[in-house]
Formats: C-alpha cells, sequence, structure tokens
C-alpha cells in the first residue's frame, strides 16, 4: 500500500515539476555547459499568451483586490518539495504544523522578517481566504490575476491546481470559475520558488556548501541586483461576462493630412455555452479626449478590427517636448450581442484602454517621435526599496516619477527587467518614454531551452505592453556575452523572432562587449552600450573619460551605422562622503565624472547619431553580498530612500539645458540659486 501511495505522490510531483517548467526552465540545476552545436531551426517558438488586458472595472466588469496580509510557510531549503509531496496545498497551511508568517502581499518576502528568510533559497508558500459572492456563480467568469511573481508559481484554489507561471516581473492569469465555492469561503494557495538555473531568465546556478550546520544550497548569481523574491506586485480576482472582450491590440498614426488614426485589434473569447442563443451584433469604438468628449467613433460590425480617423488629434508628446505632454484618450469597446429571444441588441462586455495618438519612427541615424528626432536624457532604473525590496509601492512610484520631473529627464530603461504595469501607465501620462527591457540580464551559457525562455520573456513582455505610447523600443537584453561564439546564432534567431512581434517598436540592447567582438550589435536598430569610464577602468582619472569615450561611441557608429545611445556610465557613491580634491567614492568624485562625460556626450551630440545619455543609476539599490559592495550598489543620483545627492543638482541643470536648448522648454524658477551678478561659464574658466 506505501508503495501505492509513494508512487502516486511521486508521479503528482513529476507532474508538478513538468507543469511547473513548461517553459523548459524549472527547479532542477542544470549542469554548467554551453551546446555551440544545437540547432537554432529546431528551437520551439513561445505559445503566444493571451488574455491579460490590465484588470478594469466597467459596466459589465468588477475587480476586487487580494492584496493584503497573507500566510506563508517556508520549505526546508533542502527539501523544496516538500510540501508538493506532502500535499500542503490540500488544507490550510496551519495543518502543516510549520512556522506561519503573516506576510504582506505585494512585497518581497526577503526583508519582512529579521531571519534568514532573506537568504533563503528553495520554495515559500503563501495562502490566503476570500470570498466569492454567489451573484457570480454561473453568470460571470472570474479570474486570478497575478501582476508578477519571481521567479516561478504554482497556484492551487481550494486545494485544486489552477495555474503555474515561470520568469518574474511578467502577469499571468487563469479563469478559476470552475474551482471557486460561490457564496462561500475559498483558499488560494501559492507555491513560490526563487531559484535560477543556466535555464533560466536571468540565469544563475544553484549549488551546495557545506555549513557548520551541514550542507545547504546557495543562489548565485552574476548580475547586480538582489535576487527578492515573492508575490511582487498585486493580486486581483476579476469577473468578465461568459462571452467577452479578451484582448485589445491598438497601434496609432499621425497622418500626413493632420488626422489621427487608430488601428485596432479584438479578441473575444467565449465557450460554446455562452454564445448558446446569442449573436455577435457589433463592437461601438467611442474614442473620448480628456474632457470626455467624443473625438472618434465608429458602429463595427466586423467586429474584430478596425480603423478610427480623428480630427484634430492631441498628439502624444513627451515631457518637455511640449507643453501638454502625456494627452491619453480614453478608447472605449462596448460589445453587443442579439439575443433569440428579444431580437433587441445587449450590451455584452465594455472595456477602456487608455491610448496615445503619435508616430514612432527610426533610421540609421535617429529615433524620431512626431517626425522629431529625440535625445534621450535619463536613466536605468531598478524597481527597489527598503523592506518592500521588489514590491509594487504607490508612495514610491509617485515620488520616483515627481524626482523623474524634477531633475528633467525625458526616458528611462526598465533594467533589468519589466516593470510593473502601474508604472507603465503612470509614464504613458506623463510622457515618459520607457525603453522597456525583458529579464535576460547577464546571460552567458547559449542553448536552446535559454533561448526558448527568452523569447518567451520578449514574447510575455510585448504582449503585455504594446499598447503603451510612452514605450519606444524594446530592449532583448542587457550586459549579454555577446563576445562569445555561440551568441552569434543565439542573437540572430533572438532578433528575427522579435523584430516579428515588435509591434512598431525599435530593437536596441545595452552591450558591454567590445564593438569588434559583439555579435549582437548587428541585428538591432538602436545600438546601446555600458561602459564605466574612471570607475571600473581608470579608477580616479576623470581625465582620462573624453577622448575614451567619444572614441568609443563613434567606434560603434563606425562598426554597425547604427544610432547609438549610452546606457549606462557612473560610480559609486557614498551620501554624503566628502572629499576635496575629488576621491573615489565621495559626492565630489560622482559629480566630477559626470561633468567629464557631459563634455564628452556635448561633443557626440554635434553628430546626429548620438541620441541619448542614461546615468546608472536613478537611485542606490540593494545587491547580493559581496566585498564590492557597501550596504548594495550606490552609483544612484539619490539614494535608497530617494533624496538627492550632490550630483542630482547638477544633472538637472543640464537635463534641463538639453530640454531648453532642443524644445525651447521652460526651465524651473529653482534652477539655479542666486549667487552673483556675473554669471562664470564653463568656458570663461
Ligand atoms: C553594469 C550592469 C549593472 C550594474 C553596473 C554596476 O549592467 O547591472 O549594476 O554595471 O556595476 O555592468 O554598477
Amino acid at each position: 500500500m506505501l508503495g501505492v501511495c509513494q508512487t502516486f505522490t511521486w508521479l503528482l510531483y513529476s507532474i508538478l515539476l513538468l507543469l511547473s517548467s513548461s517553459n523548459g526552465e524549472g527547479f532542477v540545476e542544470q549542469p554548467d555547459v554551453e551546446h555551440p552545436q544545437f540547432e537554432y531551426e529546431s528551437v520551439r517558438l513561445p505559445t503566444p499568451s493571451r488574455g491579460l488586458l490590465y484588470p478594469r472595472e466597467s459596466a459589465t466588469r468588477e475587480v476586487r483586490s487580494l492584496n493584503g496580509m497573507w500566510r506563508l510557510v517556508r520549505s526546508e531549503a533542502s527539501d523544496p518539495f516538500q510540501g508538493v509531496r506532502e500535499k500542503w496545498y490540500a488544507n490550510s497551511l496551519r495543518l502543516t504544523g510549520r512556522d506561519i508568517l503573516a506576510m504582506p502581499v505585494p512585497a518581497s518576502y526577503n526583508d519582512i522578517t529579521t531571519d534568514d528568510l532573506r537568504d533563503h533559497v528553495g520554495t515559500v508558500w503563501y495562502e490566503r481566504t476570500f470570498f466569492a459572492p454567489r451573484l457570480w456563480e454561473g453568470t460571470q467568469r472570474t479570474w486570478l490575476r497575478f501582476d508578477s511573481v519571481h521567479y516561478s508559481a504554482l497556484v492551487w484554489i481550494n486545494g485544486r491546481n489552477a495555474t503555474h507561471h515561470t520568469i518574474g516581473h511578467l502577469p499571468f492569469e487563469a479563469d478559476i470559475s470552475g474551482l471557486l465555492n460561490f457564496g462561500g469561503e475559498n483558499r488560494i494557495t501559492v507555491m513560490c520558488d526563487n531559484r535560477l538555473g543556466n535555464r533560466t531568465i536571468p540565469q544563475g546556478s544553484v549549488y551546495k556548501v557545506k555549513t557548520d550546520n551541514g550542507s545547504l544550497p546557495i543562489q548565485s548569481y552574476s548580475f547586480d541586483f538582489f535576487n527578492y523574491a515573492g508575490i511582487h506586485r498585486s493580486v486581483h480576482l476579476y469577473t468578465t461576462p461568459l462571452l467577452h472582450i479578451s484582448d485589445l491590440q491598438v497601434s496609432s498614426q499621425l497622418t500626413s493630412e493632420g488626422m489621427g488614426r487608430i488601428e485596432y485589434r479584438l479578441w473575444i473569447d467565449g465557450s460554446q455555452d455562452s454564445y448558446m442563443g446569442i449573436r455577435l451584433s457589433n463592437v461601438l469604438v467611442q474614442l473620448r479626449d480628456r474632457d470626455g468628449q467624443v473625438a472618434a467613433q465608429q458602429i463595427n460590425k466586423g467586429i474584430y478590427h478596425g480603423t478610427l480617423l480623428v480630427p484634430n488629434p492631441h498628439p502624444w508628446w513627451p515631457y518637455l517636448m511640449h507643453p501638454d505632454p502625456g494627452y491619453l484618450y480614453d478608447l472605449q469597446f462596448e460589445l453587443f450581442v442579439e439575443t433569440n429571444e428579444e431580437e433587441a441588441e445587449v450590451m455584452q462586455d465594455s472595456y477602456r484602454l487608455p491610448v496615445g495618438i503619435r508616430n514612432l519612427n527610426w533610421n540609421n541615424e535617429s529615433l524620431l517621435l512626431n517626425g522629431v528626432p529625440l535625445y534621450l536624457r535619463g536613466f536605468g532604473r531598478h524597481e527597489d526599496a527598503d523592506i518592500r525590496g521588489k514590491g509594487l509601492d504607490y508612495a514610491l512610484l509617485a515620488r520616483d516619477f515627481n524626482l523623474i520631473k524634477w531633475i528633467g529627464a525625458n526616458a528611462y530603461r526598465t533594467s533589468h527587467y519589466p516593470y510593473s504595469e502601474e508604472s507603465m501607465q503612470f509614464a504613458d501620462e506623463h510622457g515618459i518614454m520607457i525603453i522597456d527591457e525583458c529579464p535576460a540580464v547577464n546571460i552567458d551559457i547559449f542553448e536552446p531551452e535559454l533561448l526558448e525562455n527568452h523569447m518567451s520573456s520578449l514574447e510575455q513582455l510585448i504582449h503585455r505592453d504594446r499598447n503603451h505610447p510612452s514605450v519606444i523600443a524594446w530592449s532583448v537584453a542587457n550586459e549579454p556575452r555577446s563576445f562569445k561564439p555561440g551568441a552569434l546564432k543565439y542573437f540572430e534567431s533572438l532578433v528575427n523572432y522579435t523584430r516579428g512581434i515588435a509591434h512598431g517598436r525599435p530593437l536596441t540592447a545595452a552591450i558591454n562587449a567590445n564593438p569588434s567582438a559583439c555579435h549582437l550589435a548587428q541585428f538591432l536598430d538602436i545600438v546601446g552600450f555600458n561602459r564605466y569610464n574612471s570607475w571600473y577602468q581608470n579608477t580616479g582619472r576623470t581625465d582620462m573619460i573624453v577622448n575614451l569615450l567619444t572614441d568609443e561611441a563613434q567606434k560603434w557608429r563606425k562598426t554597425f551605422g547604427k544610432p547609438i545611445i549610452q546606457f549606462e556610465y557612473g560610480g559609486d557613491t557614498m551620501e554624503g562622503m566628502h572629499s576635496l580634491p575629488a576621491f573615489v567614492w565621495s559626492e565630489e568624485y560622482q559629480v566630477e565624472l559626470f561633468s567629464h562625460h557631459f563634455i564628452a556626450f556635448d561633443k557626440l551630440r554635434t553628430q546626429k547619431w548620438f541620441i541619448g545619455e542614461f546615468v546608472w543609476n536613478f537611485a542606490d539599490f540593494r545587491t547580493a553580498q559581496t566585498i564590492t559592495r557597501v550596504g548594495g550598489n550606490k552609483k544612484g543620483v539619490f539614494t535608497r530612500n530617494r533624496q538627492p545627492k550632490e550630483v542630482a543638482f547638477i544633472l538637472r541643470r543640464r537635463y534641463f539645458a538639453l530640454a531648453q536648448e532642443l524644445h525651447q522648454c521652460q526651465l524651473p524658477e529653482d534652477l539655479t540659486l542666486y549667487i552673483s551678478k556675473k554669471v562664470i561659464t564653463h568656458q570663461e574658466l
């Protein structure tokens, strides 16, 4: 009997393991070998993700938050699947007899407790209960949506398998109508695994060390930020009618006749049953301006796609490029059906999407928005904060955007993974341009399963963010080991695939290889490079920036003939550490290092193909424990709690000066303080 039980448990375990690693990566350690010979033709393309519209209330939809305090139980690091074998999902986690922790959602779990949960490797289990109203039964479909769980998740509702997902920072959802107890209490259980292997995006490796308390798994990774884990973003329940709009895709254009043009596609989801006695009649598409006035509309019998023409459109403009940046319209879709009984039309579903109208084009020299060449001034950033780790925090989000606007930046890169959907909406509204990066940071061992997962991360990212006017490029990787021979075929395949789904955006990457050795740049539309002049090389020598940097940018240009951006430069700076003359790690050194970069950027700007400068980093952030990081990476212009270092004031003057020179923006009154009647300029020194 025991034998049968064991076989059954292991069967279940294997199925879950298989399910949980459906994208190829998973919980098992992978051997550290490269497969240079693999057949790219045989690489499986990812199954396109479906649905995932951001949950919004409407006349036909309800949204309920499952954020709040959940319960958390941790598995032994040495036995991550104990919970699956013992079916912890079948009952309340209280019955496991293990310690139960109160765990906020959304948040990383790492910095919440006072013990070693911070460095836990393996699985943790989350649980909470909720009510499902009786009214939803049979008349609605109930969806469960996670905006991000890092790194992989298995989800049960009332002890039954609901869904699973791998790759952090990306949403996933499931129709859970069939699993719910309507009119009563329901239990949701999530197993979250934070382990990274050679085939996960990003890569890492788990190995065992002998400690004073026995052998333990350790997670190592080469990327330079803490591998925070947990339910990082919101969890929602939302309802849709049985037959409903499941997905939308829009693209916009300003025509040469001065009209706005919006093309849309619509997907409708419904089971056989939900079509019973119902025929789709038409879709009413209405575009409303900021004042709620209808700017264009259409009753579309074709339903699945259409075009709206908008007279006298308000284009979407970036911050400081126009007095009214971030203009968004409200695009409303109402799906009408005919019922046999009444022969009358009934509104079946309605969904609203904020949209911007703008043109995005590029060529071998420039990236143009609404016909104007862009010069991007901004940051690489992180989603990172004290205590919450990578957990979504509205206060932090609002503060960050206030700082971005205060400093006069117009863009940032979502280094090194997709940021929250709420931040993308904020960027749309404030006119901040986004280089949208997938989670492939520092990838190294190039092989087929990694490529499949990499493609999938881009597919999921593009699917999620394609309707945001703020997104001006997709970044396919940060600092991959693109000088390795295996990188050539790998990136050719990756970029070919991504180009097919890029939805009107150019492709870029942040590269740290040398131009002569890089196998990736040739496939991109915009070449971005990261270089730490006077920091990792020629430390202390701020007199060795201008020539090296201008030479390198020119080399990238000469080799690939594409627009060039510097995506990262900077130096670690301890807030409050001062030194005259400047010394590494002091605030003075950061100011001096930036100023020398500005000289190089201004030389390069005279050549049209140099299109952007991005500081590393917006704010200080937490990293793994290493001897080169004092409490984390300190290259922030702002501290981790979002206060300015000295360099912030200098950068602000530069960013506003650029905005005024290029787009005649108004300068803020407090940009400079009164010092004397005569202003001494750099040239006079
Ligand atoms: C770059 C990486 C970034 C690091 C930065 C640094 O892209 O993630 O944080 O270096 O060392 O190479 O500060």
